[in-house]
């Protein structure tokens, strides 16, 4: 596809930060098409015939960052696969809401020269010590491999070392529209709406 068709928002923040729940808002008030880089890796770890499947298990119970390689693919092939399937309409270009996704800097580098650039970088401030809860919390249902306090305190490493550098290069390019995000859901939102807006969005 010809990245003068798309426009790509990265959504980043700290494991638990809410990306995944204001997504789902933005979809129904914007119109982005929601792609979450874990979701992507969660099912492509499930799907029967793939040779990464042990190598994303090991990767996100570590909470490790999976050679992009894999995620960029990915990515790119769920992008291809939306406009295929449902087109922006004439003369309007599908705006594509990537979650989770870049969480290092040399895979910021090779997305936006091999796939598409940002157009904007929305980022969720959350302290530690809320995420921490609300992801035990959510691993008394969720099933999710990486939602127990061993593999919380990984992903938070990982997410300070190797994920905010992404952010912080991204700041210094005034492309983050950056929102506090240890409120209610409702007020998360509400920043953020106003946040992407003043940025023309
Ligand atoms: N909740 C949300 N907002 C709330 C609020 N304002 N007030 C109260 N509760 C709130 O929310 C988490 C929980 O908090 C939910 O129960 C929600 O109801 C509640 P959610 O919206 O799910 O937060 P989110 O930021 O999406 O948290 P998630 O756990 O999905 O974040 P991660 O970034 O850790 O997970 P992700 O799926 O993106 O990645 C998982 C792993 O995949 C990574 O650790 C890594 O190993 C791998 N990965 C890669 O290797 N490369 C990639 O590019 C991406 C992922
Ligand atoms: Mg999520």
């Amino acid at each position: 596809f010809s990245t003068t068709d798309v426009t790509v928002v990265f959504f980043l923040g700290g494991p638990g930060s809410g990306k995944g729940t204001q997504s789902s808002n933005l979809v129904k008030d914007y119109g982005f098409v929601h792609l979450s880089a874990g979701d992507l890796l969660r099912a492509e770890q499930v799907r029967s015939g793939s040779q990464y499947g042990d190598l994303i298990r090991e990767y996100i119970r570590e909470g490790k960052i999976v050679p992009m390689e894999v995620t960029v693919a990915l990515l790119s092939n769920a992008m291809a696969d939306s406009l295929a399937t449902s087109p922006p309409p004439a003369g309007t270009k599908a705006r594509f809401l990537i979650d989770g996704f870049p969480r290092k800097l040399d895979q910021a580098v090779f997305f936006e020269e091999t796939v598409c650039p940002s157009e904007l970088v929305l980022f969720l401030d959350c302290p530690e010590d809320v995420m921490e809860a609300r992801l035990l919390k959510r691993g008394e249902t969720s099933g999710r491999d990486d939602d127990n306090a061993a593999s919380i305190r990984k992903r938070f490493h990982t997410f300070v070392e190797t994920s905010m550098p992404v952010v912080d290069d991204f700041k210094k390019k005034d492309k983050v529209v950056w929102v506090k995000a240890d409120s209610s859901v409702e007020q998360v939102y509400g920043e953020i709406k106003a946040g992407i807006e003043a940025r023309g969005l």
